[in-house]
Order: structure tokens, then C-alpha cells, then sequence
């Protein structure tokens, strides 16, 4: 018997929140940790000691979510994503613990401005765009709704490339998030994992006599874990992101090393860490290389291999697991974790394959964000098999299951058996991850109302046919903690003044506020939060760009990845024919504009980089066109990342979302620029549709054809040329971009891509320019009455509440996850 008796270990005191303490942490942090007298700080050091007195008042809360899973037994989220695109953390922390005036008085007495050293934290931009950002979202909303819940991805050392312009050209330079260190991240040596790759597959009895298939990988590294956590509102819960970063077994080669082979000894180790160094720029195109699947499968098994390992410290076996852990796939990115479960569980655990397919399909679900053919993953077949052979073996044998299923249940065609099979055989043999993801979850959700009834008709239309009750839609949100009282402070406190606290917590209460649209006096004050937001843009504007606008112009903006589906093209034609109009009618009124536009296009897309010098060379020549007399202004702000979007969306009166319908899944931008009062023009597309029901269609300009318009054009033949001819204005736009009006320097610059629009117009360009040039006319119609201007912006901020990322995870954690 053990007779000595456990000492009883002292919980830390509580952090006080007074800012005098705050201030005394400060200082002791400076000095005891990073080693700096406060006379000769930097305002870097600055940033990391106040991160670091920050940090410790979120532990004592992270320790006690972690604890209470463990004694509730509660069903723990694990959102598996290639993408987080989180921004800076510092404001987000703070203001949702409740101490951003503590910590701004506690700085201030320290001569620190708050506002100096918060703008220095670099954003983690570990993600291309609105996919990576909705993760970010939903971590925060997890917390804020209390839902026990890990984000796992990857810890890349260098995050999407940082977009500079030459001569008006996009060119990409690295980031480099982690200069200065991470004050936020905790290494956790004790958490890692042996991951493998290529090499074969034996078959081998075991001592019980039992048949097993054991996998012995050419390669091995290791997945070393960082966490960083994720407060909700008021700081009720702390949830956990652990990101992985690849790190050698052995750091270095010594036999080779003292041979003489000083690079050779550190080759295995470069390696190595070149797994997780860089994020692929992808957005919506295809990434394809084999380093892609490496880091696919890196993360999905370290997740994986951590997640059992929680499961069995607290539970006898996975026969729980479908009830203890809920596992979502964003995106197809992570679905080869649907063959490694299995293998683990089998291979690993000792479970044979039936019961191990069971408990994979009832512990997995997976979102689809992109019906794009061209976004679609799939991996040739021999790389697979070279890099994962076991996971191929794995994926033939749920392949014959899902095969045989549907020869005997329903009688499919051979071209539906095609479509579900999860090897496309119509060309080279690739495995389709979308089918191995649908295959292996028991809930595949869409991401707006529109997307989701698309995705039974398009890509997964025959599988929807096999499992009907498997697709169900989650129209995403966005947190209105960092998109409107973060980003938008003025806004924040207007709207207290008017209706109260209520909505802080539940983003719905915001209706209360649909009172006050049309009250001339509280248009006055919202016009002003607008205004003050403008002129702060402006400033960052003439800062960065040297290029002066006037705040009382309409601020007309689109911040989005570009993409030609997105149809920034569009925009900037529009411009140009407006432009036109300006010159040939002096005589009319016409409501000045500044078209701003910033975001990154895929390195290697080139028609993309091309709309950005496009941009360009159209704003060199209107902006200095003394006819133009300041009516119309064209920006292009370089280096668009989520610190930019937080300047940007509450400074705009007019927000673009004019994607080819069908085309955009859902947007976030659309529902942020909505929240802080933007009007929007936009098509029937995404969550714009969600967004029009909500706001109503007096308070939103719709133009365009609709999803089923475009389709049914794509396949009747679509004939452009004479959509043009009969488009004087449009003709016009072409023929002047098509015949270097815009670039002097080089005239053909633009000829193949305003023949495309000739010769098959793909994205409907040709197709909507009259509706969306008319729309912009009634968007002016609107301007030149105030009143009526905002009364539509208030109701949008009043109407924009179920878009809340707490909504749309309530309705994960109920309809999916069965969880929180
Ligand atoms: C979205 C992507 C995406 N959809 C491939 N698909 C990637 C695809 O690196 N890759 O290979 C990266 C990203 N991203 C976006 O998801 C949709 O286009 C938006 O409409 C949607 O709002 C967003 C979040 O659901």
C-alpha cells in the first residue's frame, strides 16, 4: 500500500485586473523575461511583455475548460483545417476578457499608447482567404458558444506571401510571421508525433494469431505541437489551437557531419522542416504537388494519432468515439484522414475493418466550400500509392464497400457507378478526395443555401442519390466580435447608446436598432461613425500610397482574392465605361466615387495578376486626368491581409459582391461589409441571397442573371460578341482596354484577355455588364438622397445579426457535431 500521501499543490492566485498590477506585470515581464530595462525597450518589447501579462490571465480559464472535459465527459470538436487566417490576436484577446481599458490605462501610465504597440503585432496569415478565415471565426465562436473544441493545423514559418507592386505588377515576397518570436504559442515537446511516408506494406500474424497489415515507411518525422488559445466573448471558455510543425528524428547526421559532409549531415533535416514551412498560395485553384499531399497527410495524422491518444486516457476504447469526438473536415484537405483513421484503428488498435469503417463514418463530417471543377482535389494514382501505400490499399477496400452498395441497393447506371467510385478512371487514375471525404463522413454540409442545393446537383449529385440524408446546409457567419466591435469601436458604441448591451452577446438584438433608420438624428451620428472611418482609411491610404482621397466621395469597395469568377473585371470595365460617361457628359451630376480594390491572386495564376496591372493601369490614367475633375477616383491597396480588411470594411458605403452566381460559395466579405453598414450590389450568389432575405430587397441592389440563368446560357451557347455589339458603352470599355488606351507601353497587353470575353465570356463579363452598370446608376440614385441612403445602411447593420459565426456554430454543434 502507498502510504505516502499526495501534498496537496496550491493553485496560483488569480490574476488581478486592476491596471496598476497590470502595469507592475509589464514591467516584471520586460525585465525578468525578455531581459530589457524599460528605458531602452522597443515598443516590440513593449508588444511582448503586455501579450505575455495578457496571456496569463486567459491560463487560469484554459486550465479550467480543459479540466471540465475531462470531468463532464462532454464530446469534444476537433476542426481539422490547411488553413487559419487569424490576423493579430492581441486587441481580440483583450477585448473579449473584458480589460481593453485596463490595459490601455496600464500602458498609458507606462508612456505606452496602446493603439502604437497593438499595430505592431504581425498577423498570422496562415491561410489564403475566406476559407481560412472562417476557421478563424469559428475557433472564436466555439469558445464564445462553449463548445469544447481543438483546431488542428499547421504552425507554417512562413504564412501567405506578401503582395508588393511593381509598376503595377503583383510580386510576391515572403512572410515572415515569427521574427520576432510568438508570445502566444506553447511548445509542447510532450505532444509529438512519428509520421510516415512511402516505403511498403507487409502482412504479418501476430502472436495472437491474427492477420495484420503493418506499414513500414521509407520516411519517418516527427509532428512537434504548438498551441495557442482561443478566447470566446467575455472569456467564458478557452479552447486549444494546436498547430504541427515538422521537425527531424535526427537533427543531424553526425557520422556524415564529421566525414567532411557538413551540408549532407543537415540534409535529412532540412527535409524535414520543409514540410511546414511554407502555406500553399492556393485559393480555389488547384495545388497539386506532391508537397501538398505531404502536408495534407502530416497534419491529418498527427490530429488523428493525438485525438486517440486523448480518447483513450479518459475512455476504455474507441467504441465511443462517434460519442465522445466529433471530427470536421474543412474542405477536402484533410480527407485523407479518412483512410488513416481507419488504418490506425485497425493496423494500429487491433479493429477489424467493419467495425473501424463504422466508427470513422460516424465520428467524421465534411464541408464543401467550392463546386470549381478545377478546385476539386484529387491525387494521381501512382504518387499515392508511392507516398501512402497503405492508404490506398485502404481506400480500394471502401471503395468495393461504397461500389457494392450501390450495384445492390439501387439500380445505379455505369456512369453513375463512375461518378462515385473514388478513383476517377476517365483519364490517368486519380483518387477524388471530395468522394472520399463525402464516403467517409455522416454529414457533408454546404456553406449557404444556394451552394448546398447545387452540390446536389453538380459534383455530388450521384452520391446524393446512393445517401440522401447526408447533405444538409450551413450558411457561414462571421464573428461580430473582431467585424464590428473591434474593427469598428465607433459603431459600437453608437449602437449602445441606441439600444443597449443586448446585442454584444447575442448579434440578433441588433433588430432593436431597425427603429432607428429612418430617425434623421441617428442618421446623422451613424453618418459620422462612417465618415471618421473613412477619413481613417484615407490616412492609411496617403500613408502607404501617397494618393489623397476626398472622405465625402462614395467609398465603393472590393476586397476578395482575385479570381475571374469573382469578376473584379467587371468592376474595373464598369470603370472604365464610366469613366467615358464622365468625360462625354461634364454636364451631368454624377455622384463622385473612389473604387477601391486590394487582394492577392494565386502566384501563378496569370490572368489574375493580370486584372491587378489591369487595375492599375486604368487608375494611373484616371486619377490623372484633370477632366475627370475628382469624380472618379481608382485605388489598388497592396497587400491585402485580414489587419487591411479591419480598416477597410467599416470605411465602405458600397460593398462589391458580383460573382458569376453559382460560382461563389457563400463570401464572408458580403456579411462584414453588411454589419457596418455597407449598402451592397451584388447577384443572386453565395450567402448575397441569404443576405437579401434578411436585409430585405429595398435595402440591398441585386442585378444579374441567377444560378440557373447562367447555366442554362453555358449550355444553350452563350454568344458574347453580340451581347457586346449591342452594348455601345461596353463596346467602347473593350475596344479601349483591347487596344492599350491603358497601357501605352505595351498595347496588347490586354488583347487575350478582352478577346476572352469576345469568344466565350465563361464568367458572364459581357453577359451582366448592362445590368451591373445600370445597378451602379440606381446605387448613385440612391447616394443623392442621404436619408434614403441610410436608412438602407442602418437596416443593414440592424438585419445582419444571424450571420453571426455563433449562429451558424450553434447549428453545427446541434445538427452535427451533437455537441456543447
Ligand atoms: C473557398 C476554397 C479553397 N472555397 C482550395 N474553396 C484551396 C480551395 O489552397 N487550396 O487549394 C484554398 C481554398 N476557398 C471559399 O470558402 C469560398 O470560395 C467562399 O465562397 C467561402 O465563403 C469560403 C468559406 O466557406
Amino acid at each position: 500500500m502507498n502510504t505516502v500521501s499526495k501534498p496537496i499543490i496550491p493553485s496560483p492566485a488569480p490574476r488581478s485586473s486592476r491596471p496598476e498590477i497590470l502595469a507592475e506585470e509589464i514591467i516584471e515581464r520586460l525585465t525578468y523575461r525578455i531581459g530589457k530595462d524599460a528605458k531602452v525597450a522597443k515598443p516590440h518589447d513593449w508588444l511582448t511583455a503586455t501579450i505575455l501579462v495578457v496571456r496569463d490571465r486567459i491560463i487560469d480559464r484554459w486550465m479550467a475548460s480543459t479540466r471540465e472535459v475531462y470531468a463532464t465527459g462532454a464530446k469534444r470538436v476537433y476542426y481539422l483545417s490547411l488553413e487559419f487566417l487569424i490576423g493579430r490576436l492581441m486587441r481580440d484577446a483583450v477585448s473579449n476578457l473584458g480589460l481593453m481599458e485596463e490595459v490601455r490605462d496600464a500602458l498609458a501610465s507606462l508612456g505606452v499608447d496602446v493603439n502604437v504597440i497593438a499595430g505592431l503585432e504581425p498577423d498570422a496569415a496562415l491561410g489564403n482567404g475566406g476559407l481560412g478565415r472562417l476557421a478563424a471565426c469559428f475557433m472564436e465562436s466555439m469558445a464564445t458558444v462553449d463548445v469544447p473544441a481543438y483546431g488542428y493545423g499547421i504552425r507554417y514559418v512562413h504564412g501567405l506571401f506578401r503582395q508588393q507592386l511593381a509598376d503595377g505588377w503583383q510580386v510576391e515576397l515572403p512572410e515572415n510571421w515569427l521574427a520576432h518570436g510568438n508570445p502566444w504559442e506553447f511548445e509542447r515537446r510532450e505532444s509529438s508525433y512519428e509520421i510516415g511516408f512511402g516505403g511498403a506494406v507487409e502482412f504479418i500474424t501476430t502472436h495472437d494469431d491474427q492477420p495484420r497489415y503493418v506499414w513500414k515507411p521509407a520516411e519517418r518525422v516527427i509532428a512537434a505541437a504548438f498551441d495557442t488559445p482561443a478566447v470566446g466573448w467575455r472569456g467564458k471558455r478557452v479552447n486549444t489551437l494546436r498547430l504541427w510543425s515538422a521537425q527531424p528524428i535526427d537533427p543531424i547526421l553526425l557520422d556524415a557531419f564529421n566525414a567532411g559532409d557538413h551540408i549532407g549531415a543537415l540534409r535529412e533535416s532540412n527535409k524535414a522542416e520543409s514540410l511546414t514551412r511554407v502555406l500553399y498560395p492556393a485559393d480555389a485553384t488547384p495545388a497539386g504537388q506532391e508537397l501538398r499531399l505531404r502536408q495534407e497527410f502530416f497534419f491529418s495524422s498527427a490530429s488523428l494519432q493525438d485525438i486517440l491518444r486523448r480518447h483513450l486516457q479518459q475512455y476504455d476504447d474507441f467504441t465511443s468515439l462517434p460519442d465522445k469526438v466529433a471530427i470536421q473536415l474543412n474542405d477536402t484537405h484533410p480527407a485523407v484522414s479518412v483512410a488513416e483513421l481507419v488504418r490506425l484503428l485497425c493496423d494500429v488498435h487491433g479493429m477489424d475493418f467493419d467495425q473501424a469503417w463504422e466508427i470513422t463514418r460516424h465520428t467524421f463530417s465534411y464541408t464543401n466550400h467550392t463546386l470549381l471543377p478545377e478546385a476539386l482535389e484529387s491525387w494521381a494514382v501512382p504518387l499515392f500509392e508511392r507516398l501512402l501505400p497503405r492508404h490506398m490499399q485502404i481506400i480500394y477496400a471502401i471503395n468495393a464497400k461504397i461500389l457494392i452498395d450501390a450495384r445492390k441497393g439501387k439500380n445505379f447506371s455505369d456512369g453513375e457507378i463512375r461518378s462515385i467510385s473514388l478513383i476517377d478512371e476517365s483519364g490517368d487514375r486519380r483518387v477524388r478526395m471530395g468522394n472520399l471525404a463525402f464516403v467517409g463522413s455522416h454529414s457533408i454540409n454546404g456553406v449557404s443555401a444556394l451552394h448546398t442545393d447545387l452540390m446536389k446537383v453538380t459534383v455530388f449529385a450521384d452520391l446524393h442519390k446512393l445517401y440522401p440524408d447526408r447533405i444538409n446546409n450551413k450558411t457561414n457567419g462571421i464573428t461580430p466580435r473582431r467585424w464590428l466591435q473591434q474593427c469598428n469601436p465607433g459603431l459600437t458604441s453608437l449602437i449602445r447608446e441606441a439600444i443597449g448591451d443586448e446585442f454584444l452577446d447575442d448579434a440578433e438584438k441588433l433588430r432593436a436598432l431597425d427603429v432607428h433608420s429612418s430617425d434623421p438624428a441617428f442618421q446623422q451620428k451613424f453618418a459620422a461613425v462612417k465618415r471618421a472611418n473613412k477619413v481613417a482609411l484615407s490616412n492609411l491610404v496617403a500613408s502607404r500610397m501617397g494618393v489623397k482621397l476626398d472622405p465625402s466621395a462614395m467609398f465603393d469597395i472590393q476586397i476578395k482574392r482575385i479570381h475571374e469568377y469573382k469578376r473584379q473585371l467587371l468592376n474595373i470595365i464598369e470603370a472604365v465605361a464610366l469613366y467615358d460617361q464622365i468625360r462625354s457628359h461634364p454636364e451631368l451630376d454624377w455622384v463622385p466615387r473612389v473604387k477601391l480594390f486590394a487582394g492577392k491572386a494565386a502566384p501563378s495564376y496569370y490572368n489574375a495578376k493580370l486584372i491587378i496591372k489591369l487595375i492599375n493601369d486604368v487608375s494611373r490614367t484616371i486619377n490623372n486626368d484633370p477632366s475627370v475633375r475628382g469624380l472618379l477616383k481608382i485605388v489598388f491597396v497592396p497587400n491585402y491581409n485580414v489587419s487591411l480588411a479591419e480598416v477597410m470594411v467599416p470605411a465602405a458605403d458600397l460593398s462589391e459582391q458580383i460573382s458569376t452566381a453559382g460560382m461563389e460559395a457563400s463570401g464572408t466579405g458580403n456579411m462584414k461589409f453588411g454589419l457596418n453598414g455597407a449598402l451592397t450590389i451584388g447577384t443572386l450568389d453565395g450567402a448575397n441571397v441569404e443576405m437579401r432575405d434578411n436585409v430585405g430587397e429595398d435595402n440591398i441592389v441585386i442585378f444579374g442573371l441567377k444560378a440557373d440563368e447562367v447555366s442554362k446560357v453555358r449550355s444553350d451557347g452563350h454568344n458574347p460578341r453580340a451581347i457586346i455589339e449591342g452594348s455601345r458603352e461596353l463596346a467602347q470599355a473593350l475596344a479601349a482596354i483591347g487596344s492599350g488606351v491603358f497601357s501605352p507601353d505595351d498595347r496588347n497587353r490586354y488583347t487575350a484577355l478582352i478577346d476572352g470575353i469576345y469568344s466565350h465570356d465563361w464568367f458572364m463579363v459581357a453577359a451582366d455588364f448592362d445590368a451591373y452598370a445600370q445597378a451602379q446608376r440606381e446605387v448613385d440614385q440612391i447616394w443623392t438622397n442621404q436619408s434614403a441612403w441610410y436608412t438602407k445602411t442602418i437596416n443593414n447593420t440592424a438585419r445582419m445579426g444571424w450571420f453571426s459565426s455563433d449562429r451558424t456554430i450553434r447549428q453545427y454543434a446541434d445538427e452535427i457535431w451533437r455537441a456543447g
